[in-house]
């Protein structure tokens, strides 16, 4: 049976990898699905065209999440498509996974590419969750998509990280805040996952990386979507502020 039947996601980041997953996954469940990407149209109307071939509602809402307008012109388009495919402005299912992603040794990172990172990966999601509150009812559900590296160390990797740990705050506290009102606040933290960079096609890289986790893999886009949809259905509904360790037992060691 379908878990996510009525409700309303918007996906940010879903034009491909994780996020394309997560897509496809809540709108297998029922969900009509805001496709939201930043620069690839044809990529996002893609995912659009394959969640509406397979039987399921989607639309595409394209924003760039690091300038000053960003948020204004994503929740423009989405409310405006929300109304027109649902018939209201409800969201039920925020997921916050659009990320940059980037290395830099401590004693290469610029001033400018460190504020970039941070405005993207820590910045935007929270002015996204603020702008959407008044959309969310009741029962709804945020859901961040993090890293492993927060808990992984990887020296090369310091400013990402950090970015990741803003964002882990963001559920603590307004897991916190938003209890009264039912709505959960969650973090998914996964570990090296295929997303269809070139670099996991090259096969001493995609070694290195698949013996850090514990099944001797990386992860498929699809294993983290499953562990989202989870999430963000009934069944997850007393986990709340809660960091998910999704990286296949990376972080065991
Ligand atoms: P990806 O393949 O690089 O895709 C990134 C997505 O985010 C794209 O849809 C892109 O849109 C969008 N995006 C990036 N910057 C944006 C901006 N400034 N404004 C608007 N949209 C923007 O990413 P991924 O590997 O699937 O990762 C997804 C999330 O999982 C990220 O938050 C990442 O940190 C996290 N994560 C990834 C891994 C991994 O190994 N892949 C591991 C742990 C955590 P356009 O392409 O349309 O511009
Ligand atoms: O190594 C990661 C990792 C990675 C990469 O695989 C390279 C990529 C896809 O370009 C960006 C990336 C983002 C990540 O968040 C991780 C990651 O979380 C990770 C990796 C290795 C060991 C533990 C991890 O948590």
């Amino acid at each position: 049976m379908p878990k996510l039947t009525d409700r309303t996601a918007l996906v940010t980041g879903a034009s491909r990898g994780i996020g394309r997953a997560i897509a496809e996954r809540l709108a297998q469940e029922g969900a009509l699905v805001a496709v939201h990407y930043g620069t690839r149209t044809e990529a996002a109307e893609q995912v659009v065209a394959d969640i509406r071939a397979a039987g399921g509602r989607a639309f595409a809402v394209q924003a760039e999440l690091g300038l000053a307008d960003g948020i204004d012109i994503l929740f423009k388009s989405l409310e405006a498509q929300l109304e027109e495919h649902a018939g209201s402005t409800r969201l039920d299912i925020l997921v916050n996974n659009a990320g940059l992603m980037g290395t830099a040794l401590p004693e290469d990172i610029s001033g400018e590419w460190f504020d970039r990172m941070m405005a993207v990966n820590a910045k935007a999601p929270l002015f996204v969750i603020q702008r959407a509150l008044s959309l969310i009812p009741d029962h709804g559900r945020i859901i961040n998509i993090s890293s492993g590296l927060t808990r992984f160390a990887a020296p090369e990797q310091v400013t990402y990280a950090m970015t990741k740990g803003a964002l882990e705050q963001i559920s603590l506290h307004l897991a916190r805040h938003l209890g009264k009102r039912r709505i959960t606040v969650n973090t998914v933290a996964p570990g090296s996952t295929d997303n269809g960079s070139e670099l996991f096609r090259v096969p001493e890289v995609r070694a290195a990386m698949s013996q850090l986790s514990a099944f001797g893999e990386v992860a498929e886009p699809t294993v983290i979507a499953d562990v989202v949809a989870f999430l963000a259905s009934a069944d997850a509904r007393w986990i709340t502020g809660a960091f998910v360790d999704a990286s296949g037992g990376t972080l065991l060691g």
